[in-house]
């Protein structure tokens, strides 16, 4: 690998740059990569530690057919041939692939060409069909093509931020970076952030709307006729560039703000404070992500935002335009190459005239002529028998989708399942037929796609592990397998590119919003080099185009926008009196999706270990939940055990639990087992956010935490959840009926036969236990009737250097460091290790303010993603100490 090698984040869709440089000692450093134009040198903590999921622990390495490890050969070659007898017994129709926007655009590209033009079947949809289905549909309706307008730079540029549905701070902490220092060089900017719970991302809010679950549209509708009402309209735009402004405008007119303010359950002077900001600000930006897509109306509420900025003509100028972030590395590219069931390929759906283009252009034997299954579809054909066979690649849908439990079931009974992996274990991959070894990021070769439509280059520093091969190879060779050769004929992921981009000018002409049609003549070596580049890429824009939408041209046929009257809805289901509260769901700042890698690294396990549930204290108090008490919750699909986290944050009435815990960490976590299969109408998108449910506290006879060098299985029948550490295994655990005996409890489920065991038995059934071998520390154990206090750090450091004899271990088998360590409490920076208690410490020695902190301890001075929560810190200590 030569010094500073660039690449792309495998990460969120801000698409950070990322440099690596083999150190000295040998040991890869990551840092932000500062000629690229998404971060400028920044990267989150996430980014950070990419260095650190980089070893070979979990991996899948080789090709495995029923549990037995095959050769490639063989593996490709059941692959195809069982798809192809499903084909051919009952058609096309009755095979599926479930891809992923963590793909590169080149893997995806293949796999969409094979199922829609060779198998001919539409049945491939990804999980941006949780993700951005909704974003898409907006954008199409109203512009006529999925084309965001925007660009990064337009949240610099902003007199007026709008964040809607997105925890910026934490789901694309780059992005918020940028916003943060904006505000700091120009003070009069402004920012809102409507979002039902508060989050970090309202550290940097001038207005903090905390609307009832699912209200938005209504807020937009409102905000639509204020305008109207106070000359904010654009009126000129509107009569050149769009159509539909009159019956969109009659529509909102139903909106003053005493109806939304009563809609949306919010005070109407914080309704007229927003509706005023967008009057005085002369332009203005909304970041969109989860809380608007994930939606029953998902669709409808893109369109609510979109209509408010045409109507206001806050688009394609610097500073504007309703902005959609993407959550994965490559979702943008997935849209591109047509992953989701209802699009082709290059931006082209299944108009008579697309599909014939496409399939010239493909020389496609078996043209797909209709829209297929969409992911909720597709799993619950799988359930009813109607799809035999599915290859899912680079997604976890047995934790992801909605349902989970019946989707863990539809592949139990189907009769073959294909996935490609880079874990060997998750709890998709463990339901297959046939595991296919994939090269993860750092190994493999591609593209990517991020929020502002710039394609960066994923690069490889490291040799390719035991048998693993590229996504696009492995495709390939299945195609070739199924007869198809001469289409399938790749030897580089370059060629497949610079097809993808010849499809993108194939008879464009200005009609599609998508064209790269400059980069298909790239020749591989130029490929390798391509710097950060952002879409359309054509004779017009050789360079690239940092804003769509300039010229007032939109890709309806006559050119212009459309606004679309919108009828705001609630949330399918209602809580009622058996489920009378509503689950939130989403993400945690230093945790990706499934764990399948950020799982790996202690460090970002030290923020938030746990499953956890966060209440606010009035819905908490009735229910007899204390904070960190373990609580059940119900819905009609399914159930989870989570630990309680009282936050007067939380709206009332609403609960938020994580989306990322799974099988492989926790006994009985998997939020979407819960979350009905409940979809957008227009955009097939699941209802993550809104699902009714019911909490009540789990009644623990005891809880325990235990640390052991071994590798060991969590014991069966109790809750437990594990915690990444070095050098140890760790988990948290609880059970529902007393333990007469610990010590026999311990040695039934645990290796520790050969150990000496040091133990003490503690009032009230509580009990210790340090297990010996050969001098060192191999466990550590605690169990009391409450959750054990422990200095987890103190602990971990013993497995490493064993406390002598006396005080020192006696301190560790009550669970605590020497006197001499301070404690140091949940982590909450996590580039430096700096744990909440030492930071408190530190506050009520007077550091006072962020940047104090980060003198004396360092938090908070490397990514920055910690910052929202020093500040609160500082705000409820600081002031803590001067009342
Ligand atoms: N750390 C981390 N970062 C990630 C990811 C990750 O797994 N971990 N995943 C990436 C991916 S794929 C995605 S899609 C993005 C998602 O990024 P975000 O969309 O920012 O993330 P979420 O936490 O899913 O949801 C955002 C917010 O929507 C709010 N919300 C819920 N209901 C409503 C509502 O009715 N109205 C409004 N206005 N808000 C509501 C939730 O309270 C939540 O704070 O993050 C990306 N970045
Ligand atoms: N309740 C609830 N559910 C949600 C959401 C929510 O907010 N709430 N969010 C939804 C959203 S927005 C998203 S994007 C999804 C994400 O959900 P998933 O896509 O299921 O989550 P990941 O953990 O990212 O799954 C990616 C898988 O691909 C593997 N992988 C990584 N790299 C490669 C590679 O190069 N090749 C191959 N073949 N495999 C690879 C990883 O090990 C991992 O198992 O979850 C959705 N589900
Ligand atoms: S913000 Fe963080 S996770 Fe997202 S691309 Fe940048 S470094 Fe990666
Ligand atoms: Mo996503």
């Amino acid at each position: 690998m030569s010094a500073g090698h660039c690449t792309t984040c495998p990460y969120c869709g801000v698409g950070c740059g990322v440099t690596l440089e083999r150190r000295a000692d040998g040991a890869l450093a990551v840092s932000g990569d500062a000629q690229h134009p998404a971060n400028q040198g920044r990267l989150c903590v996430k980014g950070s530690a990419l260095g650190e999921t980089l070893d070979l622990a979990g991996r899948l390495l080789h090709p495995q057919i029923d549990g037995r490890r095959a050769g490639w050969d063989e593996a490709l070659e059941q692959v195809a041939q069982r798809f192809g007898q499903v084909i051919e017994q009952h058609g096309p129709q009755a095979v599926a692939f479930y891809a992923s926007g963590q793909l590169l655009t080149e893997d995806y590209y293949v796999a969409n060409k094979l199922m829609k033009g060779f198998i001919g079947a539409a049945n491939i949809d990804t999980n941006s069909r949780l993700c951005m289905a909704s974003a898409v549909v907006g954008y199409k309706r109203a512009f006529g093509g999925d084309a965001v307008p925007c660009s990064y730079q337009d949240i610099e540029l902003a007199d007026l931020v709008i964040l809607t549905g997105s925890n910026t701070a934490w789901a694309h902490p780059v992005v918020y970076q940028r916003l943060v220092k904006a505000r700091q060089q120009r003070p009069q900017m402004r920012v809102v952030v409507i979002d039902p719970r508060e989050t970090a991302t309202c550290d940097i809010a001038d207005l903090h709307l905390a609307l009832r679950p699912g209200s938005d549209a209504a807020l937009f509708n409102g905000a639509l006729h204020w305008l109207a009402r106070h000359d904010g309209l654009d009126r000129r735009f509107l009569r050149r560039h769009a159509e539909g402004a009159e019956a969109t405008l009659a529509s909102a007119a139903q909106w003053p703000p005493e109806r939304v303010a009563e809609f949306c359950r919010l005070p109407m002077a914080a309704v007229t404070a927003f509706f005023d900001l967008l009057s005085e600000a002369d332009n203005w930006l909304t970041l969109y992500s989860m809380g608007i897509n994930q939606s029953s109306s998902g669709a409808d509420k893109c369109n609510a935002i979109i209509n408010l900025h045409l109507a206001g003509g806050r688009i394609g100028k610097a500073g504007c335009g309703p902005f959609s972030i993407t959550g994965q590395p490559n979702a943008m590219g997935g849209r591109e190459v047509g992953g989701l069931a209802n699009q082709l390929a290059a931006h082209m759906g299944f108009s008579a005239s697309d599909t014939d283009r496409v399939r010239r252009f493909w020389q496609a034997p078996h043209i797909a002529r209709q829209p297929g299954l969409n992911a909720v579809e597709l799993f619950q054909a799988i359930a009813s028998g109607q799809v035999k066979a599915v290859w899912i690649m680079g997604t976890n849908p047995a934790v992801s989708l909605p349902d989970a439990d019946a989707v863990r079931q539809a592949l139990k009974r189907c009769p073959l399942v294909v996935v490609s992996e880079v874990m060997a274990a998750t709890d998709t991959a463990e339901l297959a037929h046939i595991r296919l070894p994939a090269l993860a990021w750092g190994e493999k070769e591609g593209s990517v796609t991020n929020s502002e439509r710039c394609i960066s280059r994923q690069r490889a520093f490291l040799p390719a592990p035991g048998e693993a091969r590229a996504d696009w190879w492995i495709l390939s060779q299945v195609a070739q397998r199924m007869g198809h050769g001469a289409a399938f004929a790749y030897r580089h992921p370059a060629e497949i590119f610079a097809e993808h981009a010849a499809l993108s000018g194939f008879e464009n002409q200005g009609t599609r919003a998508f064209d790269i049609s400059g980069l298909a003549t790239l020749t591989p070596a130029q490929w390798y080099r391509m710097a950060p580049v952002q879409w359309p890429v054509n004779a017009q824009h050789p360079a690239g185009c940092r804003r769509l939408f300039a010229d007032g041209r939109f890709f309806h046929a006559d050119g212009k926008a459309r606004l679309l009257p919108i009828a705001p809805q609630l949330p399918k289901n209602a809580p009622s009196a058996a489920y009378p509260l509503v689950l939130n769901t989403g993400r945690i700042r230093d945790q990706w999706h499934t764990m399948t890698r950020t799982g790996k690294a202690a460090r970002l396990m030290r923020h938030l270990s746990e499953p956890f549930c966060e209440i606010h204290p009035q819905d908490a108090a009735p229910l007899g939940i204390d904070h960190r008490c373990l609580v059940r919750l119900d819905t009609p699909h399914g159930w989870m055990l989570a630990r309680a986290q009282i936050n007067p944050g939380q709206q009332r009435g609403s609960l938020f639990a994580p989306m990322h815990w799974n099988g492989q960490f926790t006994a009985q976590g998997r939020v979407d087992s819960l979350i009905p299969p409940v979809v957008d109408p227009d955009s097939g998108q699941p209802e993550s956010k809104h699902a009714p449910v019911r909490v009540s506290r789990w009644r623990t006879a005891w809880q325990a935490e235990i640390f052991l060098r071994a590798e060991a299985p969590a014991p069966a029948g109790i809750y437990w959840s594990r915690v990444t550490q070095e050098g140890a295994t760790h988990y948290i655990m609880a059970g529902a009926s007393p333990v007469d005996d610990w010590r026999r409890w311990l040695l039934r489920h645990f290796p520790a036969d050969e150990l000496t065991l040091q133990t003490a038995q503690l009032a009230q059934h509580g009990f210790h236990a340090i297990g010996w071998l050969q001098g060192r520390v191999a466990l550590a154990f605690y169990v009391g009737r409450g959750a054990p206090e422990l200095e987890r750090s103190s602990i971990l450091q013993a497995f490493e250097q064993p406390p002598a004899p006396g005080a020192p271990r006696l301190a560790l088998l009550a669970g605590r460091g020497a006197a001499d360590r301070p404690a140091a409490g949940a982590t909450i920076c996590s580039c430096f290790g700096v744990g909440e208690k030492r930071i408190i410490a530190a506050i009520a020695e007077g550091c006072h303010s962020a940047a104090a902190l980060g003198e004396r301890l360092q938090c908070g001075t490397n990514c920055g993603s910690c910052l929202p929560e020093l500040k609160k810190l500082i705000q409820q200590h600081a002031s803590r100490r001067v009342a």
